[in-house]
């Protein structure tokens, strides 16, 4: 794993079928008295138990004031305890357990947030004044991380559009860019080349205009109609559904309108493998595996969680694709 966190590339074919889950197989597979030579079928079949032993504890965070969505049909949410424990935040660490231990080093309260750049009104936003005075929306997604896996879940928070509509946005802005918190001491990650990845900090992301004012972009303060955990990106993050996981930038500082397409951290990194859209797509791979299909992190016994196939833009393809009308999308990943 080692070799993974200095290298300038995301993943390793490990990501994909994580270490954890090989080590929960082979121990459910000697419990169940199979030897190794059974192996190959539980890889296939994509079966995924990330907790052979005891569950932890629910995140203990406050409860929110919040408007419950109806719980969609023929969508099941990905438990709380797994959401939790099974994260990318690699300034606190890229094991997938890591940010969920290394999360208490991050102190949410108090922050500010600051919407700027090509506006008439820039702004500065004290975020717990907001989580304190509003009635957050509820709203249940898929997340659909490049590697290949997926969950469902229940966010609460506002619309992007509200915030950036504030603050009127001037003619010359065509595009948003994002930025995490940095500060070494609450992101530990950013000061060690081996716990953070070897990444240059702060991440940024960003977001063509119309991308960022559809509806469906989403800011999140809340999952589980409780305060986002650290290791989830406290106390406030993007959720935009429709791409990969890592557009959806955690623990943000700074909302900047601009003229020019902003840098984006895994663009940077490795541009033939992350492009600035990553619009969830089953028909372009990914260089070293295939996006046709994802592992969904479910209740996750043994024979429960299941490969399934990856919808067009994550299965939001009737609200955007008019977004990307004439565009090649296998040039635009
Ligand atoms: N600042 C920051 N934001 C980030 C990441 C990160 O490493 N740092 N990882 C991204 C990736 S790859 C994914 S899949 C999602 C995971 O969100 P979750 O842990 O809440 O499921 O966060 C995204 N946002
Ligand atoms: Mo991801």
């Amino acid at each position: 794993m080692l070799l993974k966190r200095l290298s300038a590339h995301h993943l390793t074919e490990q990501d994909v079928t994580p270490e954890a889950v090989y080590q929960d197989r082979r121990l459910i597979l000697k419990g169940l008295g199979l030897g190794a030579a059974t192996l190959a079928f539980p890889t296939q079949a994509g079966v995924l138990d990330l907790f052979s032993g005891d569950k932890p504890a629910p995140v203990a965070t406050r409860a929110l004031n919040i408007h419950a969505a109806a719980r969609p049909e023929g969508l099941i949410l990905t438990p709380e305890e797994k959401a939790t424990t099974h994260n990318n935040f690699y300034e606190l660490g890229t094991d997938k357990g890591d940010p969920a231990r290394n999360g208490h080093y991050l102190k949410p309260e108090p922050w500010t947030l600051k919407v700027e750049g090509e506006v008439a009104k820039p702004f500065t936003l004290d975020v717990w004044d907001l989580i304190n005075k509003s009635t957050l929306e509820e709203r249940i997604y898929r997340l659909r991380c490049v590697e290949a896996w997926s969950m469902v879940l229940p966010w609460s928070g506002i619309a992007l559009a509200d915030l950036i509509r504030r603050a009127e946005p001037t003619s010359r802005a065509k595009f948003v860019a994002f930025e995490t918190l940095y500060d070494p001491e609450q992101l530990p990650g950013q000061a060690s080349r081996s716990l953070g990845g070897g990444i240059d900090y702060p991440y940024v992301e960003g977001l063509r205009l119309d991308e960022a004012m559809h509806p469906l972009s989403f800011l999140a303060m809340g999952l589980y109609g409780k305060a986002l955990p650290a290791q989830n990106g406290a106390p406030i993050r993007l959720v935009v559904p429709w791409k990969y996981g890592f557009k959806s930038i955690k623990s943000i500082v700074s909302i900047r309108l601009v003229e020019e397409m902003p840098p984006t951290t895994w663009n940077l990194l490795a541009p033939n493998e992350y492009g600035f859209y990553a619009n969830v797509n089953p028909a372009v791979d990914h260089p070293r595996w295939s996006q046709a299909s994802e592992r969904f992190i479910g209740e996750g016994g043994i024979f429960g969680a299941k490969r399934q196939p990856t919808l067009p833009f994550n299965g939001y393809a009737d609200e955007v694709a008019s977004l990307y009308q004439g565009m090649d999308l296998r040039k635009w990943y």
